[in-house]
């Protein structure tokens, strides 16, 4: 038995790999700060975080990346003791290959690949040879292209060929895979929102042509099924356990309620892949999926990945922990021993001082603990989308108490709507209370007020907005300490 998503939160584009007896699974992650998000199983259910790829400025150049933009989607193979991660960089833009021996890194630093288009893939075949495949425009042909590369350098050794015409008006998320002498090509099709869908195609020989499943799409939720909480189904990656056992893992959202809006962003989900009489491949029932699964095959969900409690007094590269474009070091002074963070703001809101979870469930309680806030410092707890959309829990001090106040940030608007004071104590306990309509906002076991989820959903934040909501402690200026940890449970 499992339940889906099973990387519930932002973690969209998932790419899945085999390695050394572990699954491995990479997100894209945009304009945060480390790149690329892996997460381990050891049997596909059970997953945890694992790792970042892109932890340097230099393998991770953001400082000019406007909201979701930078790294799309990724692809992580394992080949010969190795892994390579293909990738986009759409702020500058570039798509780039690392590698590395260890899963944990360090991963070297990045090496182009051409031709540019987004959703880059790699493709190890039997005999060692790698083909490297994206969409793209080459000649104003609007398709899905590979070409022989040696993934060790990202050298081109072969001319770049046209595997497939797009015939949809966004194509993307190519990966090949090969099985009972087919090479199948699987894509994305309709854009990542609610036309989202899979297709796929087969050849006898690599460079194709490719002829489509008569059965196409292979997933799909495009068509609305009352009652209907799954949306966007697509961008998957096959994995197979053994010969009769294949899995895909995909991303899709979630909508929580009768407002036809979202906001925890795209989410990891898995279903069951059969293989039909003519080997082409189902994935879930005829391409529709389900949130839960009892699945023999696979070992009980023992996991809850909405759980989390990460302490100050630890190594925090054990957590999934985010920050924004170019994150500035000096501003996060970690002290083990006293188990605390202290954040410094320098009111650069491009590359602002915070530390972020994603937000894993639609009903959940995010909490810190704030002990001083200091140097006409604003400090506090945010929910956050990206700059341009977050709600903020902020608390100055005046010396005698703090004045919390709850602040909308909202398209090019702002505002304090509420605020309070209390006595200033040792600490102030600061929560975020997520319902699926609503947070609600709580300092010192008192509500302060509380805002819609709707300012924060995709649907509401512009046009190519792509990632979703995550809590987190953060100083806009002066010196913020927060004690013990941060939670969500
Ligand atoms: C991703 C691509 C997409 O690379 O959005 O619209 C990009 N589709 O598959 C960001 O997730």
């Amino acid at each position: 038995m499992y339940h889906n998503p099973i990387i519930p939160g932002f973690n969209p584009d998932p790419s899945i790999c085999h390695a050394q007896g572990r699954y491995y699974l990479a997100v894209s992650t945009f304009e945060f700060f480390p790149g690329v998000t892996v997460y381990e199983s050891g049997d596909l259910v059970n997953w945890s975080y694992c790792s970042s790829v892109l932890t340097r400025e230099s393998q991770l150049p953001l400082s000019s990346c406007r909201d979701s933009s930078g790294i799309y989607a990724p692809t992580l193979r394992f080949h010969e003791g190795m892994f390579f991660l293909v990738t986009t960089n759409k702020a500058i833009p570039m798509n780039f290959i690392v590698t590395s021996h260890d899963i944990h890194g360090p991963w070297s630093e990045p090496f182009p690949v051409s031709p540019m288009g987004i959703d880059p893939s790699l493709f190890f075949d039997d005999d060692g040879s790698c083909m490297y495949v994206s969409n793209g425009t080459v000649n104003g042909v609007k398709g899905i292209y590979g070409h022989f590369i040696n993934p060790y350098d990202g050298k081109p050794k072969s001319e770049v060929t046209l595997l497939s015409v797009c015939t949809n008006d966004v194509t993307e998320a190519p990966h090949l895979y090969k099985r009972g002498g087919w090479y199948y090509l699987m894509v994305a099709e309709g854009g990542t929102e609610y036309g989202h869908h899979e297709m796929i195609f087969r050849s006898r020989t690599i460079l194709g042509p490719y002829a489509p499943d008569p059965h196409n799409p292979i997933l799909s939720h495009v068509k609305r099924i009352e009652p209907q909480v799954v949306y966007g189904t697509g961008h998957a990656d096959l994995i197979a356990v053994d010969d009769e056992h294949w899995y895909a893992v995909f991303l899709a959202f979630r909508q929580p309620s009768r407002t036809h809006l979202h906001h925890l962003g795209r989410e990891t989900f898995l279903a069951p892949v059969t293989w039909d009489d003519e080997g082409w491949p189902v994935i879930g029932e005829e391409g529709r999926v389900r949130l839960d699964y009892e699945d023999l095959f696979l070992p009980q969900q023992t996991q809850n990945p909405s759980l989390l409690r990460i302490g100050f007094s630890e190594n925090l590269s054990r957590y999934p922990l985010e920050k924004v474009r170019i994150p500035k070091d000096a501003c996060y002074v970690q002290d083990r021993e006293q188990g605390t963070m202290k954040l410094i703001g320098d009111g650069d809101r491009m590359n602002p001082t915070l530390l972020l979870l994603r937000q894993p469930a639609f009903s959940c309680t995010f909490t810190a603990i704030l002990r001083s806030v200091s140097l006409q410092g604003n400090a506090g707890i945010t929910a956050w989308y990206n700059t341009d959309y977050f709600l903020k829990l902020n608390v100055t001090d005046n010396g005698s108490s703090f004045i919390v106040s709850l602040v909308r940030q909202v398209h090019d608007f702002q505002a304090v709507t509420e605020t309070m004071t209390t006595p200033r104590n040792d600490c102030l306990t600061l929560s975020i209370i997520a319902e699926p309509e609503w947070y609600t906002f709580v300092a010192d076991g008192k509500e302060l007020g509380r805002a819609s989820t709707a300012t924060l959903s995709t649907e509401g934040t512009m046009h190519m907005s792509f990632t979703g909501v995550l809590f987190g402690i953060y100083a806009d200026t002066g010196e913020a300490v927060f004690k013990e940890g941060m939670s969500i449970r």
